[in-house]
């Protein structure tokens, strides 16, 4: 099955939470974007965030790919206070190739990922041809505030970082 994650941290030693994914999942990973800066989104009184796109194949239904998420977020000490608020590491399913889910525990595709530059930048540098629900990745951007787009800096390859 073949699965995109967002990945964001704005807490804490922010380049060593997400590599923390990129370990979990190296044997699984088939491409992934550089990390970027991104202005907070959503809720704006927050420190900058790091992001990144991965794109993982993995012999794991959806709800066991939710929980390996959730098990970096808790290993990160995530403490849930506030939505949308700061986070030490956050995992998200952007999309499931073939699948959808519309329950609290998984919504699939990620409910908010056309509105969002954080997202759609990453998944573009990972994968040019991408599509969310049949729409090119590369159109969604091109319908994005400039502003939300000019906010958004690539920091190099998490290896190099
Ligand atoms: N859940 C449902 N669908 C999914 C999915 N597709 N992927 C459930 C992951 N989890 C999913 O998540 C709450 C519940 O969502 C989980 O129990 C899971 O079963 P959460 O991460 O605990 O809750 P939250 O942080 O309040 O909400 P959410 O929706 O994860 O926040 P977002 O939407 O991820 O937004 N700005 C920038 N620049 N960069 C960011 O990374 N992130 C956020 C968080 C806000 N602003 C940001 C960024
Ligand atoms: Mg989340």
């Amino acid at each position: 099955m073949r699965a995109v994650l967002s990945i964001g941290s704005n807490m804490d030693d922010r380049v060593k939470l997400l590599k923390t994914v990129f370990d979990e999942f190296s044997d699984d990973i088939i491409a992934a974007s550089p990390v970027y800066s991104t202005p907070p989104w959503g809720v704006e009184d927050q420190d900058e965030f790091l992001n990144a796109v991965i794109i993982v194949d993995v012999e794991q239904t959806p709800l066991e790919l939710l929980h390996r998420g959730q098990a970096l977020e808790q290993a990160a000490d995530r403490v849930r206070v506030r939505h949308w608020g700061p986070r030490t590491l956050d995992v998200d399913i952007v999309e499931i190739e073939g699948f959808s889910s519309n329950t609290d525990e998984l919504t699939v595709p990620h409910p908010h990922a056309a509105q969002r530059a954080f997202v759609l930048i990453p998944w573009m540098a990972a994968d040019v041809h991408a599509t969310l629900a049949g729409q090119p990745v590369a159109g969604l951007i091109g319908m994005l505030p400039q502003a939300d787009i000019d906010g958004i800096k690539v920091l190099g390859r998490i290896e190099e970082l």
